[in-house]
């Protein structure tokens, strides 16, 4: 028996009611219905063929999916539905083939990112972060879509935030919150468009966290913030009571919302979980921004912060089960559903009715029009844009598809049962999403299920095992499984874009602001990128500007002394798409990628003498071997 059995200790009617569909759906009938084996849930041919999955040689995907990568610390670009790898953006992390934490571009970018007193603590690492956490990608918005200019997305580790640009798939800006410890969930305004990034603050720490108060739980805070998602600067922060874990935004552009765990404000794993009760906190954004104007808030370490507990006209706290973890807006703007997690329930909440919360009309739990009982650990929800809202229950293993007008119907006392299906996911799945389904355009075509666990499904890897990352036909009545897709660690979210909202450029323009510093420097130094190909010097500093063009660098060999600056400035000339080189010095640790009509540029010491072949080392020619050079170190005079 598999864990994924031994867990669905409860709701065996559901369970067995989804096993006979799926193995009518198969054709599978017989034993193997009614036992709990795989192989009767396993798609069959004439069941995968409704959902068209199959992107055959030479075609495209429909959708781009946007997928984070967790203790990775990247982003990776996925066809959907074909979920063939397409790219991968390093962000917190290091990439030794495209130099990302190496090139003086990507380091410019990571260093900013870090606020000065981290940098001094990293000085073993070059004032640098080596590792991060990116959980929940997202795009930004134009009236309740996606306007194809920006993905951002969270450090968990290391309190970060960052943006990346989707015209060239790069990472652009890195910021580090102060006052916060960690940030989690991250989600975007919708409405108009994407002005704040919402951050929310996971862990309770002093504020300041200077060593002046240590184990005295009672003087710690969590801190909500909302990051200007076109300048990177922090708006405004928020004191809030508990834990922040997930935040979601309405699509009116009024109200950001967080789910909360720990309420107890305890620092053990026994006493945050001791209360029976959490909360949502609403947070009320044109409240927020009048206190900040009035100047109804506290500077603190440079940033304007207001106090948002209870009691605070700019939040309130609707009490739901016990540590809700995902928070998730319904396509047609108006429920909300906040996720049970220690609670086998979801919780629905009408926008419609935030603001007499506000005005003190009603009370909190009146914002409440649903909690269903789906199963246990409900995790994440998505939705089809048709009603239908789709949520993964952790520990046992299933998706749970209900209806919200029935959610409704069952808590106003109706004998109606919301659940329309559940399958089977292999196995522990965590956050789940449908195509284009975090907009007002969700199309209700297919579901990711990110799963924490994939066991047996795959070869043996040895201890370590990828993440299985499951594609789910929903276009029809029933859910189908269609597709296994492993995956490194570790997915914790996606974003599924219709392909029509992402332009990508081909090759670099040259005015890019990417390496804006390069064509600065190369002006100073009277060199033209796209000719010039020479050695400067400037006391021990030297800079080698060089062009390359397939098969060959613009210098055969450069000079330079024993203990030189050495900044190399490579020019890809080649106006052809998809024609990049690399640059890379043999022994001198050094590498990264030139893509068509950019500059890219790194700076070492030379301060080992001898010869130093240095190559391409993106396959470029026939004669990609051959572009190569010699870098000669002369020796330090005795
Ligand atoms: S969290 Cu990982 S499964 Cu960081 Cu979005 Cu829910
Ligand atoms: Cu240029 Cu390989």
């Amino acid at each position: 028996m598999s864990q994924n059995e031994d867990n669905k200790g409860i709701n065996r009617r559901n369970v067995l009611g989804t096993t006979a569909v799926v193995a009518a759906a198969a054709g599978a009938a017989g034993a193997g219905a009614l036992t709990f084996g795989y192989s009767a849930l396993r798609p069959t041919a004439s069941q995968t063929a409704r959902g068209a999955f199959e992107v055959k040689p030479g075609e495209l995907d429909e959708y781009y999916t946007f997928f984070s990568s967790g203790q990775t610390g990247e982003v990776r670009v996925v066809g959907l539905p074909s979920m063939r790898e397409l790219m991968r953006i390093p962000v917190f992390n290091r990439c030794s083939a495209t130099g990302w934490g190496q090139t003086n571009e990507s380091l410019k970018i990571l260093r900013e990112g870090m606020l000065p007193e981290y940098r001094e603590l990293m000085a073993a690492t070059g004032g640098l972060y080596l590792n991060g956490d990116l959980h929940h990608p997202h795009p930004s918005f134009t009236d309740g879509t996606y306007d194809g200019r920006y993905l951002f997305a969270n450090d968990k580790a290391n309190t970060r935030v960052c943006r990346i640009r989707l015209d060239v798939m790069k990472c652009d800006k890195i910021i580090q919150l102060p006052n916060q410890h960690t940030v989690h969930g991250l989600r975007i305004q919708k409405y108009p468009k994407t002005g704040y990034v919402f951050c929310n603050g996971e862990d309770r720490v002093p504020v300041p966290n200077d060593g002046s108060v240590l184990d005295d739980k009672e003087k710690y805070h969590s801190i909500f913030t909302a990051v200007n998602g076109e300048t990177m600067e922090i708006a405004w922060q928020v004191i809030v009571d508990g834990n922040l874990d997930n935040v979601d935004a309405d699509y009116q552009g009024k109200y950001a919302f967080s789910t909360c765990y720990n309420s107890e404000e305890g620092v053990t794993l026994a006493e945050m979980s001791m209360n029976e009760q959490d909360w949502v906190v609403i947070f009320n954004l044109k409240r927020i921004e009048d206190a900040v104007a009035k100047g109804d808030y506290r500077a603190i370490n440079g940033v304007k912060v207001v106090d948002g507990r209870k009691g605070s006209p700019c939040t309130r706290y609707v009490p739901v089960a016990n540590s809700p973890h995902g928070m998730n807006t319904a396509p047609d703007g108006i429920y909300i559903v906040a996720n049970g997690k220690l609670s086998p329930t979801v919780t629905v909440m009408d926008v419609r009715k935030f603001d007499d919360l506000f005005d003190d009309k009603i009370q909190p739990r009146d914002v409440v029009v649903a909690e269903p009982e789906l199963g246990l650990g409900p995790l994440h929800t998505a939705f089809d844009g048709k009603g239908n809202a789709y949520t993964t229950l952790f520990i046992d293993s299933q998706i749970c598809k209900w209806s919200i007008q029935d959610a409704i119907r069952s808590y106003r006392g109706e004998s109606v049962d919301p659940i329309r299906q559940k399958l089977d996911v292999h196995y522990q799945p965590g956050h789940n999403h449908t195509s284009m389904g975090q907009t007002k355009e969700a199309d209700g075509k297919w579901l990711l299920s990110l799963n924490k666990f994939s066991k047996d499904r795959y070869l043996n890897v040895g201890p370590l095992k990828p993440e299985n990352d499951q594609l789910i036909d929903i276009s029809g009545d029933e859910m189908v499984l269609v597709h296994d897709n492993p995956t490194f660690a570790e997915p914790h979210d996606a974003t599924i874009v219709h392909h029509s909202k992402v332009n990508p450029v081909h090759i670099w323009n040259r005015s890019d602001p990417f390496f804006a510093d390069a064509v600065k420097q190369a002006a100073a130094d009277g060199v033209d990128l796209m000719a010039d190909s020479k050695v400067i010097r400037n006391g021990n500093k030297v800079r080698v500007y060089m062009t390359s063009t397939a098969p060959a660098f613009g210098l055969e060999s450069f000079s330079v002394k024993q203990g030189d600056e050495v900044t190399v400035y490579i020019t890809n000339i080649d106006e052809v798409e998809d024609l990049t080189h690399g640059f890379s010095i043999i022994n001198y640790g050094l590498n990264f990628e030139v893509a068509p009509q950019a500059t890219a540029s790194a700076t070492f010491i030379a301060n080992k003498p001898g010869v130093y072949w240095y190559y391409c080392s993106w396959f470029c020619h026939a004669m990609h071997m051959e572009m190569k050079g010699r870098m000669f170190v002369e020796p330090r005079p005795a």
